[in-house]
């Protein structure tokens, strides 16, 4: 394949935007090379600048559930544009898609839109804070909750791709308050407690873990969450910005296990593709958001009509039933296809699967948190992602990233994915190519 127009686009773009890329991940310093330019997408398809076509597994990091340029969240967007982009004023837009989550995640009671997932976090967190009166968070390991300055330790996703412990930039003081615990580690979460007797706000956890590679819950650890933080009076936060319309149907990680967090993020699936985000709960913790409760929040595009037009849309299909039947149906075939590949690969690999999401992990052991995550092999993470970009199948270019299905998928493409990975697999005995 060649490559040649994205190499040059990328080097234009590094000379104006750090990296040449606005999200670290895009960069593919976790698989070497040049990222690709991408073009267009259509379907379960992304063709880059060169012409390359690949089968997308990465759908803008989950948002597209869909596929790429779905003809109704085309035409929801395209007859909202022409009506205006934004107004900075409510719309019934608005409560539409807020009933729609509402109607489907069973622990939110009320809802605040904003622009992304980090801004979902930040926020939620200054509510937990607020509402318990106290000042520390735990989180996990190997967690992503965006970028926010306090939330940037011991984070996931790019922070570990890149191999960066925690950002210059982000004070103690504004880590102070950050408690880590390794992830499926209740003893290390009772010791926190025991420790910081009264003075946590709130845990946050992605209830399946998907920024360090795709990592499970084992059983017990999301309810012994739930029964610590309900003894001790602190809040339990899911993330769910990653999971929210993936896995459980479209009832979140939530739904699928019956745990009933108190607050909920959301983001990716809810926008269609456009840029939002969410939080949401408790009616009697959301009522103390501003202008109803005292606790600040806010944003001009916070709601846009365009991304609330796109989140309707993928929404609607998504709760049309047997959505989610078909899509498992698809997980199906790509995992019992992918499980054969791995028994057969001549070097140690994994596939995981849950919901609409997957992930790969190089290493012959079970993988529970984020010490075990890294310790799989990238390098042979990297040289399959490039077998897989040669075959025209595009994953994501981190071993410490999830993979994404769309109802687009067909079998043909989830066929030719497992065969372009048995034969990847093969070649990783092989000396490196680059
Ligand atoms: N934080 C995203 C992955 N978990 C990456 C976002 C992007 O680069 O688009």
């Amino acid at each position: 394949m060649n490559f040649e127009k994205s190499r040059a686009l990328h080097e234009r773009a590094s000379q104006l935007i750090p990296g040449g890329v606005n999200s670290p991940v895009r960069a593919f310093r976790g698989v070497g090379g040049n990222p690709l330019f991408i073009e267009r997408g259509e379907s379960s398809y992304m063709y880059d600048a060169d012409g390359n076509r690949f089968i997308d597994y990465v759908l803008s990091w989950g948002p597209l559930i869909l596929g790429h340029a779905e003809p109704s969240v085309v035409k929801a967007i395209t007859e909202q544009a022409v009506r205006g982009t934004s107004y900075g004023a409510p719309t019934a837009l608005e409560t539409k898609l807020a009933e729609m989550i509402i109607g489907a995640m069973p622990a939110i009671e009320m809802i605040r839109f904003v622009s992304s997932g980090t801004e979902a976090t930040m926020s939620a967190l200054r509510v937990a804070r607020a509402y318990t009166g106290r000042n520390k968070i735990l989180k996990f390991e190997g967690c992503y909750h965006g970028h926010a300055d306090f939330l940037l330790v011991h984070a996931g996703s790019g922070v570990a791709t890149l191999g960066l412990p925690d950002s210059p930039g982000v004070t103690a003081a504004n880590a102070l308050d950050t408690l880590t615990a390794p992830y499926n580690n209740l003893e290390a979460v009772e010791a926190l407690f025991a420790s910081n007797k009264g003075q946590i706000a709130a845990i946050i956890v992605e209830p399946v873990a998907a920024n360090m590679g795709l990592v499970l819950p084992e059983t017990g650890f999301l309810e012994g969450l739930r029964a610590i933080t309900e003894r001790e009076g602190a809040l339990l936060i899911f993330d769910e910005v990653m999971t929210g319309f993936r896995i459980g149907g479209s009832h979140g990680v939530q739904g699928l296990t019956g745990i009933t967090p108190d607050l909920t993020t959301l983001g990716k699936v809810i926008g269609g593709g456009l840029p939002v985000g969410a939080y949401g709960g408790r009616q009697d913790i959301m009522k103390i958001v501003a202008p109803s409760g005292p606790v600040y929040q806010a944003g001009t595009l916070s709601g846009n009509p365009l991304a609330m037009a796109a989140g309707i849309a993928t929404l609607t299909k998504v709760l049309e039933p047997g959505f989610y039947e078909k899509l498992d149906q698809k997980m199906q075939r790509l995992a019992e296809g992918m499980h054969e590949a791995c028994r057969q690969s001549p070097v140690p690999v994994y596939f995981k699967s849950i919901g609409t999401k997957f992930g790969l992990f190089f290493t012959a052991e079970e993988v529970h948190n984020y010490a075990d995550a890294k310790k799989a092999d990238t390098k042979a993470y990297a040289r399959f992602f490039w077998s897989m970009i040669e075959q025209g199948v595009y994953l994501a270019p981190s071993q410490f990233e999830a993979g994404f299905l769309s109802s687009a998928h067909t079998d043909e493409q989830l066929d030719l994915t497992i065969k372009a990975a048995r034969q990847s697999f093969a070649s990783l005995v092989e000396e490196p190519a680059r």
